[in-house]
């Protein structure tokens, strides 16, 4: 039997205001930062939205309906690729571009994406990173969860209300593919919680690796049973781009105007590392964080995990000339690289020429920035945390397991999560089947209402290392983070407006503190984001109020399953991981 929960229903207690309003003047605004009437969004009046709709909505609670529905079309190819010209390697490409196309939606959108697989040799299943796929758990994209792997020559739609806005990204959950290129990024518009002129779009920052993901992937596994650390990515790329050590390559370059206020967009579409992030003698006023609205801070450098992302606004008020925007792994995280990443920004009066310019100091902690203050005021009940810490308490270390006969070293969260590619939770939920195997380390959420605690330790005994721990269909709240052993007596916790996000850090050595309402029928993955870590286990599954849950169209789902296990009998390759 599962650990049965007992925690009494409290509900949100929120009233559901969204007034129309302007933002807090800023000085240097003052005499025009006033929203109309109808609070219409414009550069001076980002909190606006429309229709009654603005910064202040609980967007957990409502949303607009616009309406229009937003279709792509996105074709995975296996093609190669070369963005710091290194030399082409083997990648896979949608639309034939690396990284993928911008799916671009606005708050209150239907958005209608038809995925098909033209790779010879590999399923794929498209997540979703950060969207609450409220009513739609079918489209979350999470192959062995949510769907069975799509079979090459398949196409499948992905359908969802945009119930969220601000910025994100999608990726492959087929073991490590994503490393190898079926990633891209998604801006959902919506209102700010500060001003800005003009929006740069996305600028997503990963690390780079001239084998390929499964082949690093392989590599990790091999060095885990040997307690060697993984391989050292080889570059880091800014916006898909970067020069080489050799000088190859080209570098990003972005032009702006004197005076201006510039939205950013920035994105940690990795695998493994932790990647710092700064534009010389420009700090970054930070707006989000995910796709929670924040109240803005100043920051002159971010570090980011893994599925991070930090809307920043950035003020062109230096003199004229060329600053480097600069990336790099974070030494503090027990991150490695074997190079940084390097981006040019110029002012538009100077020629674009090699920056001089000096970097701000680096940090010398692995701490995320903040503080992460949500703009949207939302708080947890306290009283049930230590009454409920002996279910919720899992520790997060490693284990030996005996898959075929022979023991292999795996990540666990509580235990490790395998999943079968042709038996998903979803084929157990359609048919009514309760008889869920163990490997899929699936655990029940509280009642609807109710809400969910979740204590995760990092184990003694194993390597002391940060992990981005990221949850599916909910944004959770952020209750404390700390090093060493949690201890009930003086650890620091917060019940009162915590941060809220979609992916946070457990540092070394040390715990996390999560709560999240039961708000969202459906099977959420819960992992490590390090994509080697989850393709060794490191993730767990809750299944939410599954009597209420709106289930995928039966016919499609089963065509789809049928279509992979007819390919999958005679695959040249086979799961060797995970499978997520
Ligand atoms: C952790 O795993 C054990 C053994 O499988 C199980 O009994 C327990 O319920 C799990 N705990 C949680 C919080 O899921
Ligand atoms: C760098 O830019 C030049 C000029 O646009 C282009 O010819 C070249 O292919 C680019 N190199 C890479 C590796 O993208
Ligand atoms: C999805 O795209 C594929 C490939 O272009 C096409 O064959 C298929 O009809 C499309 N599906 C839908 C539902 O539009
Ligand atoms: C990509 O193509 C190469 C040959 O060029 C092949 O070896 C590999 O299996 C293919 N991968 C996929 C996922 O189709
Ligand atoms: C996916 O294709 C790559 C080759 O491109 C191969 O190395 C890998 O094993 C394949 N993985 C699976 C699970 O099919
Ligand atoms: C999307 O939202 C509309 C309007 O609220 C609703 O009618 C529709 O059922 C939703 N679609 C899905 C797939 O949940
Ligand atoms: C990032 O790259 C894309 C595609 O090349 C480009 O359209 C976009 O303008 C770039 N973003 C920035 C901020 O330069
Ligand atoms: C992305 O996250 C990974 C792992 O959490 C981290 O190593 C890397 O530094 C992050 N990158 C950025 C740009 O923040
Ligand atoms: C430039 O803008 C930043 C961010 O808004 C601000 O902190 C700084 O004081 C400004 N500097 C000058 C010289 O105006
Ligand atoms: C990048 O970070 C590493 C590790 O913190 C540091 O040794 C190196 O000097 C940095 N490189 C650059 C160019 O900033
Ligand atoms: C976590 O590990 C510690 C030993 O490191 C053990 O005492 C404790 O019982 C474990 N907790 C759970 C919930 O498994
Ligand atoms: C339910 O699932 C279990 C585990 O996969 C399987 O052994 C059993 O046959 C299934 N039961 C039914 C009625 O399909
Ligand atoms: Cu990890």
């Amino acid at each position: 039997m599962k650990a049965t929960f007992s925690l009494p229903v409290l509900g949100f207690a929120l009233s559901l205001c969204s007034q129309a309003f302007a933002l807090p003047q800023s000085s240097d605004l003052a005499t025009r930062d006033t929203a109309d009437g109808a609070c219409t969004n414009g550069p001076l009046t980002r909190a606006c939205w429309s229709d009654g709709f603005s910064i202040a909505t609980d967007f957990d609670q409502k949303f607009p309906t616009t309406g229009n529905t937003v279709t792509y079309n996105l074709e995975i190819t296996n093609g190669t690729c070369n963005p710091d010209g290194h030399g082409e390697r083997i990648c896979f490409l949608i639309n034939g571009q690396y990284p993928g196309p911008t799916i671009r939606a606005s708050w209150g959108d239907f958005l209608s994406i038809n995925v098909t697989n033209s790779m010879q040799d590999n399923g794929t299943s498209i997540h979703w990173h950060g969207v609450r796929q409220y009513n739609t758990p079918g489209a979350d994209g999470v192959n062995g969860l949510s769907e069975c792997p799509l079979a090459p020559g398949q196409s499948r739609m992905y359908e969802y209300n945009v119930t969220q806005f601000g910025t994100s990204w999608y990726h492959a959950h087929y073991s490590s593919q994503y490393g190898d290129g079926t990633v891209g990024t998604m801006i959902f518009d919506g209102p700010a919680t500060a001003n800005y002129d003009e929006d740069l779009g996305v600028y997503p920052i990963n690390e780079w690796y001239y084998q390929t993901a499964f082949q690093i992937n392989a590599i990790a596994s091999i060095n885990l049973q040997n307690k060697d650390p993984v391989p050292p990515a080889d570059n880091l790329l800014i916006n898909g781009t970067n020069q080489d050590a050799n000088g190859n390559g080209n570098y990003s370059q972005v032009t702006v105007e004197s005076g201006k206020k510039y939205r950013l967009r920035l994105i940690n579409m990795s695998v493994d590392n932790y990647i710092q992030v700064s534009l010389d003698s420009h700090p970054f006023e930070v707006i989000t964080a995910d796709f929670v609205p924040i109240q803005p801070f100043a920051a002159e450098w971010l570090v980011m995990g893994i599925g991070q992302r930090y809307d920043v606004i950035i003020t062109a008020n230096q003199s004229a000339g060329n600053y480097w925007f600069r990336s790099n792994v974070s030494e503090a995280c027990q991150s490695a690289n074997n190079f940084y990443g390097r981006a040019i920004w110029s002012y538009s009066s100077e020629p674009v020429d090699t920056p001089y310019s000096t970097e701000f100091t680096e940090p010398t902690t692995c701490t995320e920035p903040g503080p992460l203050t949500p703009y949207w005021s939302q708080s947890v009940p306290s009283d049930d945390f230590q009454s409920s810490l002996q279910n919720m308490n899992v520790n997060l270390t490693q284990a030996v397991v005996v898959p075929n006969g022979n023991a292999i070293v795996v990540w666990s969260l509580n235990s490790s999560i395998n999943v079968d590619w042709e038996n998903p939770t979803m084929s157990y939920l359609l048919n009514g089947n309760t008889s869920y195997p163990q490997s899929i380390n699936l655990v029940p959420t509280v009642s609807s209402g109710s809400w969910n605690y979740w204590l995760i330790q990092q184990a003694d005994g194993i390597p002391p290392i940060p992990h981005p721990v990221h949850l599916h269909g909910h944004d959770f709240f952020v209750l404390g983070q700390g090093t060493g052993t949690y201890n009930a007596n003086n650890a620091s916790l917060n019940f009162d407006n915590p941060t809220r996000r979609d992916t946070a850090t457990i540092y070394a050595g040390g715990w996390l503190a999560l709560a999240f309402n039961s708000n969202n029928p459906g099977s959420w993955l819960m992992h490590c984001h390090i994509a080697w870590h989850i393709s060794e286990g490191l993730g767990m599954q809750f299944l939410e109020s599954p009597d209420s849950m709106v289930m995928p169209d039966k016919t499609t789902y089963d065509n789809e399953c049928s279509a992979w296990s007819s390919y999958y009998q005679d695959a040249y390759y086979q799961k060797t991981d995970s499978g997520i």
